[in-house]
């Protein structure tokens, strides 16, 4: 059975959804990385640290947007066109939230809740949600259909929409088609499934 090890709040939710998705059987390791001990432990599981890892047989794999496609091309070929073109897209439109909107919107949340309230904290912030909105007003322009490539569902609302949940939790602020579209996406059923919470091991 797939080995996946993960922890509440982080990048690793979005490969939960993605497991959810696939429908695949897994057994979930939640990692505490906020324990010394745990984090001993996971290291010599996986000596990068970091959360997500899968362990698939002989596949070991880290970085969440790089299991999602695995997950994907693997069990559930379906959520990966065929199509060079959409699927291309589909990976534009991950490396995209992962390298431009995911920074900003870490930015913004870690200076909203963490940073002291002076001139350059203030600053950052206003930056960082600038930013947020210039990508979100993109993505507002570029969604046309119920989902973000092509006519169905694909990996690509998964690797994007967990970070626009990102900026909504931030209270960054979307339009009015993207937040129909998270919309379409929290109501999915493998959505809801991955955000049950799970207690800390
Ligand atoms: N780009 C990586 C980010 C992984 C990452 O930074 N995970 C964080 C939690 S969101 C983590 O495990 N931090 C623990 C650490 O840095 O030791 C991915 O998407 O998988």
């Amino acid at each position: 059975m797939i080995k996946f090890f993960g922890a509440p709040m982080s990048s690793s939710g979005r490969t939960r959804w993605m497991l959810e998705e696939v429908g695949v059987p897994y057994e979930y390791t939640v990692v505490n990385l906020h324990d010394e001990e745990a984090r001993r432990r996971y290291l010599e599981i996986f000596p990068g640290g970091k959360v997500p890892y899968l362990v698939d047989g002989d596949v070991k794999l880290f970085e969440s947007m790089a299991i999602n496609f695995y997950l994907a091309e693997r069990y559930g070929p379906e959520l990966l066109p065929r199509d060079l073109e959409l699927r291309a897209q589909v990976y534009q439109w991950s490396f995209w939230s992962i390298t431009n909107l995911q920074p900003e919107a870490l930015k913004y949340m870690g200076h909203g809740a963490f940073a002291p309230d002076d001139e350059r904290g203030v600053r950052h912030k206003d930056e960082a949600r600038a930013s947020c909105r210039r990508y979100l007003d993109q993505l507002e322009t570029s969604l046309t259909g119920r989902y973000l490539v092509g006519d169905s569902f694909t990996v690509a609302d998964v690797n994007c929409g967990s970070i626009v949940n990102l900026t909504q939790r931030a209270n960054v602020g979307v339009g009015p088609k993207v937040a129909e579209w998270m919309d379409t996406l929290r109501g999915r059923p493998a959505w809801k499934r991955a955000s049950q919470e799970v207690s800390l091991r």
